[in-house]
C-alpha cells in the first residue's frame, strides 16, 4: 500500500469487460508492490447497463457505478479516466475527459481512423499545456523482456537494425461457427486482426528499434465473411445464437514495410492460426546481432552477440526475472516468473510515476497516431492492389 500522506489520484474507468478487468488488476495492484509517488484510488466505473456495472463494481475493487460516462468524467474526486470501450467511442471519451482537466489512459488502437486519432493528438496536446497528460494502453510495451530488448537496442548491443520480423498469432476465430462479436464489426473495431493484435506488434516494432515505419504495403483478408450471431460473448469466446450476419473487418494482416534507419520489417497478424493463442513473436537481427521475443514464452528474451566466440556462439536464453531487470526485484525471487496481467500492473506504475513528475507518459497519443496511420496505410495498400504507401515522418 502507498505510503501514509502520499497524494491521491483518483480513478474513474469507462468499460469493464476484458481490458476493463485487466485494468482493474493494474490500479489495485500496483500500489501493493510498488512504491508509487500517488496513491491511485479506485472511484468510479461506468457502464450502460445499470445491474451489471454494479456487480462489475464489487468484483473489480471499484467504491461506485454509473451509467452515464459524462457523469464520471464530471465528478472532482477523479483526476484520471481510464477508457476500456470498442475503439468507436475511444476519441469522444478521451477528449471530452481531457478538456475536463483529467488524465487519460486509452485502450489501443487509439481510434478507429486517422481524423479521430488526429483530433485525439490535438486535445492530448491543448491539454499537456495545462499539465494534463494522455497516454494509449500498448501494454506489451511493458513486459520486462521487451523492455530489456529495447535496452540493449539503445545501448548498441545489437547494431544498427536491419530486420525485423513481427508477428501477432491468435486463433480464436479458426473454428467458423464462433458468433459474431464487437471484435468483428468495423462500426465499432474499426478493423480487425489489423488493428486489434497487429497494432500491437506496430508499436513493439517501433518501440524496441526506436525508429518509425516510413513506407509499407500490405494484404488483407477475410476468410469467414458470415458468423452465427451470438447468444452471449465473453472475452473471446461465446455462444452462437439463432441466425448469422456479416463480418466486416478483416481476419488476417501481411504487410510489410522500411524503417527510418533502412532496415526491412515484416508484420503477419492473424486470429486464423489453430494452436497460437497470444503467439507475439519479434524477432530483430542488427549489424551486430539480433533480438527474438514470443509472448508464449513472456519471461524469456533470446540474444545472439555476433561477437561471441564462434566455438561457444549461439543464442543467449536470458530468463528476464532479475532485479537488475526491468521491473526486477518488485516480485518474486527470480526464476518465478510473470504473466499477461503483470504487464498491466506495469503500465499503471510508469503512468504514475510519470504523472506525479509531470512528465508525458508513453506512448503518448501521438505514439498511438503513428500506429493508426499504419494501420490506414496497409487498409489503403491493400484495396489498391498491395501498393507501396509512404507515411509522414
Ligand atoms: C483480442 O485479440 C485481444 O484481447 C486484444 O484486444 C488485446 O489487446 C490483446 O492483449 C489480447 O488479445
Amino acid at each position: 500500500m502507498s505510503a501514509p500522506g502520499t497524494p491521491t489520484l483518483g480513478i474513474g474507468m469507462v468499460g469493464y469487460s476484458f481490458m476493463g478487468q485487466a485494468h482493474s488488476q493494474a490500479w489495485r495492484t500496483a500500489p501493493r508492490f510498488f512504491d508509487l509517488p500517488l496513491a491511485p484510488r479506485m472511484r468510479v466505473v461506468a457502464g450502460r447497463d445499470r445491474d451489471s456495472v454494479r456487480a462489475a463494481a464489487e468484483r473489480l475493487g471499484w467504491d461506485e457505478s454509473v451509467t452515464s460516462w459524462q457523469e464520471l468524467i464530471a465528478r472532482d474526486d477523479v483526476d484520471l479516466v481510464d477508457v476500456c470501450t470498442p475503439g468507436d467511442t475511444h476519441a469522444e471519451i478521451a477528449i471530452a475527459a481531457l478538456q475536463a482537466g483529467k488524465h487519460v489512459l486509452c485502450e489501443k488502437p487509439l481510434a478507429n481512423s486517422v481524423a479521430e486519432a488526429e483530433a485525439m493528438v490535438a486535445a492530448a496536446e491543448r491539454a499537456a499545456a495545462r499539465g494534463v497528460h494522455a497516454a494509449v494502453g500498448f501494454t506489451y510495451r511493458r513486459v520486462p523482456a521487451i523492455q530489456l530488448a529495447r535496452r540493449l537496442v539503445e545501448q548498441g548491443r545489437i547494431g544498427e537494425v536491419r530486420h525485423v520480423r513481427a508477428q501477432y498469432l491468435q486463433d480464436w476465430l479458426s473454428d467458423p461457427s464462433t458468433p459474431l462479436s464487437w471484435r468483428l464489426d468495423k462500426e465499432k473495431a474499426g478493423s480487425g486482426a489489423l488493428g486489434d493484435i497487429g497494432a500491437h506488434v506496430v508499436d513493439l516494432a517501433q518501440f524496441v528499434t526506436g525508429e518509425r515505419l516510413t513506407g509499407v504495403a500490405g494484404m488483407l483478408e477475410t476468410f469467414v465473411r458470415e458468423r452465427p450471431v451470438p447468444a452471449s460473448f465473453s472475452g473471446l469466446s461465446g455462444e452462437a445464437g439463432e441466425g448469422t450476419g456479416p463480418v466486416t473487418v478483416d481476419d488476417a494482416a501481411v504487410f510489410f514495410g522500411r524503417l527510418a534507419g533502412g532496415g526491412l520489417a515484416t508484420f503477419e497478424a492473424t486470429r486464423f492460426a489453430w494452436g497460437r493463442k497470444n503467439a507475439i513473436r519479434l524477432e530483430v537481427n542488427g549489424t551486430r546481432g539480433s533480438l527474438a521475443f514470443d509472448f508464449e514464452d513472456m519471461n524469456l528474451l533470446h540474444f545472439f552477440d555476433a561477437a561471441d566466440d564462434a566455438e561457444v556462439a549461439g543464442f543467449r536464453r536470458i530468463v528476464v526475472t532479475e532485479p537488475e531487470h526491468p521491473y526486477g526485484g518488485h516480485w518474486w525471487p527470480a526464476g518465478h516468473g510473470l504473466g499477461y496481467e503483470h504487464a498491466f500492473t506495469h503500465q499503471v506504475v510508469d503512468l504514475v510515476e510519470d504523472l506525479a513528475a509531470g512528465k508525458q507518459p508513453t506512448p503518448s497519443f501521438a505514439d498511438g497516431l503513428a500506429v493508426q496511420r499504419v494501420l490506414d496505410a496497409v487498409e489503403r495498400s491493400s484495396a489498391a492492389g498491395h501498393a507501396w504507401i509512404d507515411l509522414p515522418a
